[in-house]
Formats: C-alpha cells, sequence, structure tokens
C-alpha cells in the first residue's frame, strides 16, 4: 500500500513565479495553493512552499522565499510566444532550489503555469505533480506539456473537462476540480438588492458587459478584484458615467465574502476559456447564483436553471434576462451543490489520491 510507504508525504508545493503570494497577481493558484497546503497539513502531511519573496500565506508552513524577477504572465503572450527565460529569474533560482533539495522530498507539486518545470521534470529524481492553471496558451507549451503527458502519465492535473479539452492531449489530463473550506462562508438565503462581479480587472475578464448589465437592469454591482489595468477601467468608467457600480478593491476573502453573501447574484462574463472559476464555488458556498457565460469551467460548474443561469458568451441581452430570472433560482441548493462537490475535504481526497496514484507508478522507480 503506497499511503503507508510514504505516510507522512514530504510535500513541496511550487508556487507561480508571476507573484507573490498574497500579491492577487497569481489568480486562484495563490488560493488553491494555501487552501490545498492547510488541507494537507490537516491530514498530517508537511508542506513547504516555495514562493517569490514578499509571499505570505495564512497557512502554518515553512516559505522559502525566491529573491529576483518575477516571470512574465503567460496571459499577456500569444500562441506563437517563445519562451522567455528572464535574467535574475525567480523560476530558474526556484529550480535550481528544488535541484540541490530534492531528496528531502518525496513529491513536488509544481503549481507554474511555465515551461521549464516541465521541461526540467525528467532530469530531477522525485516525481513532480503537475496542476495547470489555464487551458491551452501556446504551441510552445502545449508541446512541453503533451511530452510529459506521455513520459510522465498522469503527472498533469487540470481543473474541468472543458480545460481539459483545450488541449491535443486532453485524455490524458487528470481532472481534480477545486475545493473551498466551507467554514469561511457563511449561506445567506435573504440579500440585498445588488449584485457583484469579482475577478482581476482585466480585458479576458469582460467587466464592461456587467456593467452594461447592471445600467440596463438599474441594479447596483459591486465590483472586487485586483486592478490589473488600469486604463481598460478608465475607459469603462468613461463609457459608462451613470452606471450604479462601485469599486471596493482587493478584499481578503473574509471581507470579499461579507459583501458577496448579501448579494442577489454573481456575473461572470470571462472573454477567455477560465479554466475554473474559484469565485464561481465561492459564490455557491454563499448561497449566490451565479450567472456566468457558457463557456470553459464556470459552465461545467453551474447547474443551469438550479444553482444558476448559463448566457451565451458575450450576449448582455441574455445576462439581463437572466438577472430578472434569478428569483427562479434557489439559494439553498447553491450552498448544497458547494457541499457536495466544491468542499475542501472533498479536494482533498482527491488530491491525496492524485499524489498516492502518482508516487505508486513504478516508472519512478525505474527512472534514468
Ligand atoms: N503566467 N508565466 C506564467 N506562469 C504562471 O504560473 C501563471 C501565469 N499567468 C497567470 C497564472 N499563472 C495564474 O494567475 C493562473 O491562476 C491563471
Amino acid at each position: 500500500m503506497v499511503a503507508a510507504q510514504f505516510n507522512p508525504l514530504r510535500l513541496l508545493f511550487a508556487s507561480t513565479p508571476v507573484g507573490a503570494i498574497g500579491s492577487g497577481i497569481g489568480g486562484g493558484v495563490e488560493f488553491i495553493l494555501q487552501n490545498l497546503a492547510r488541507e494537507m497539513i490537516l491530514r498530517g502531511h508537511k508542506v513547504d512552499i516555495l514562493a517569490p519573496e514578499g509571499s505570505t500565506t495564512e497557512v502554518d508552513c515553512p516559505i522559502i522565499e525566491i529573491t529576483g524577477e518575477l516571470q512574465t504572465s503567460m496571459q499577456q503572450l500569444n500562441r506563437d510566444t517563445q519562451i522567455l527565460i528572464i535574467s535574475n529569474s525567480i523560476l530558474t533560482r526556484m529550480w535550481e532550489f528544488i535541484g540541490k533539495e530534492q531528496s528531502n522530498y518525496h513529491l513536488i507539486v509544481n503549481f507554474a503555469y511555465d515551461w521549464l518545470p516541465f521541461y526540467l521534470s525528467p532530469f530531477i529524481n522525485i516525481p513532480v505533480a503537475h496542476l495547470v492553471s489555464m487551458g491551452s496558451l501556446s504551441k510552445v507549451m502545449d508541446e512541453i506539456l503533451e511530452k510529459i503527458s506521455i513520459r510522465f502519465p498522469g503527472t498533469i492535473a487540470v481543473y474541468t473537462k472543458a480545460q481539459a479539452e483545450t488541449f491535443p492531449f486532453a485524455s490524458r489530463c487528470r481532472i481534480v476540480g477545486n475545493g473551498i473550506d466551507l467554514k469561511d462562508y457563511q449561506y445567506c438565503d435573504k440579500p440585498d438588492d445588488y449584485l457583484v462581479w469579482i475577478a482581476r480587472i482585466s480585458p479576458e475578464k469582460g467587466l464592461e458587459d456587467a456593467v452594461e448589465a447592471a445600467k440596463n437592469t438599474g441594479i447596483p454591482l459591486k465590483i472586487m478584484g485586483l486592478l490589473q489595468d488600469k486604463s481598460y477601467w478608465e475607459s469603462i468608467q468613461q463609457n459608462y458615467l451613470d452606471a450604479p457600480v462601485e469599486y471596493l478593491g482587493f478584499l481578503p476573502v473574509r471581507e470579499m465574502q461579507l459583501v458577496l453573501r448579501r448579494s442577489r447574484g454573481y456575473l461572470m462574463t470571462h472573454r477567455w476559456s477560465e479554466a475554473f472559476g474559484m469565485t464561481a464555488i465561492q459564490s455557491l458556498a454563499c448561497g449566490v447564483p451565479v450567472i456566468t457565460y457558457d463557456k470553459g469551467g464556470p459552465a461545467e460548474i453551474v447547474r443551469h436553471g438550479q444553482t444558476g443561469w448559463l448566457v451565451e458568451s458575450g450576449n448582455v441581452a441574455e445576462l439581463v434576462k437572466a438577472i430578472n430570472n434569478l428569483d427562479k433560482l434557489d439559494r439553498l441548493a447553491c450552498r448544497q451543490q458547494a457541499e457536495a462537490e466544491y468542499s475542501i475535504q472533498v479536494y482533498g481526497n482527491l488530491m491525496e489520491n492524485w499524489f498516492y496514484d502518482i508516487l505508486g507508478q513504478t516508472s519512478y522507480s525505474l527512472r534514468s
């Protein structure tokens, strides 16, 4: 039994090199990494976190901080992107650390969507589990991901089927979903009269559609999230001067959920194929129905007509119709779906099983 052999697991979580944990630049990955670390520690495993300098977490485990330059976000690049090895790179330093210290761990869990961790996997003597945080973005990344999916079967995990299907090796992706600690979210059955939009304020998140819907319905919209693209936000404010919108900033989860839980509905208006949509399960956990464009991960999470509405992508008129039908949805069903499918316990089991499956594979004992 593999579990006995590796109990407790000694895990190294290699975070995203685009931003310190707590900065918000790493989006959902910052949040998932901390949730998973906390859950693994609760289960008796040892977790070290390897992350850019200045990272802070609420998890009681060592953070190994790496100094240097942050990696450029893959989201700003395109399909023909070349691989950027920058000078004084945090990413290369993270993997130099791994090369030196790998014998202290049973398993590396890589959260970075970068070429280097995948390229180096065959040269590391212990298994690397890759949690891929986005769909297909570039040819060169697809190539290295495909290579690892063949060389080390079962070591690439994604959040959703929709995300897997953006890759040519979809059938070789393990689908692990996501999970949140439901204790952090209080169910609310009597909402106030406003809507919420929660994401990094950046063009691929389609904020203008939600603002237009707020203007059309006259229902106030509270906006939360990292203000990543200031000119984009300014152009929205210029184009929708009289829209009833309010930007509350990038709030920690505790404060964010206090605003989220009292809303009538949560609008997801993403332009790109969102791999998962952490905020969708946070919303369900509060009993808040989700209105989302019918693409990517959120469309797999929301049960149309029960815990939210799926709307044709970019169709603001449909968005408005869905908002006017929010009262047809059952808020308790939203909370119950989060409890059944997205609790940290369910997620912890999925991830622990994934780790043990990787460790149980003989391919590692035959590693060159
Ligand atoms: N870009 N280069 C790079 N590496 C990452 O790990 C990365 C990224 N862009 C966004 C991102 N990770 C996370 O915000 C994902 O959750 C989207």
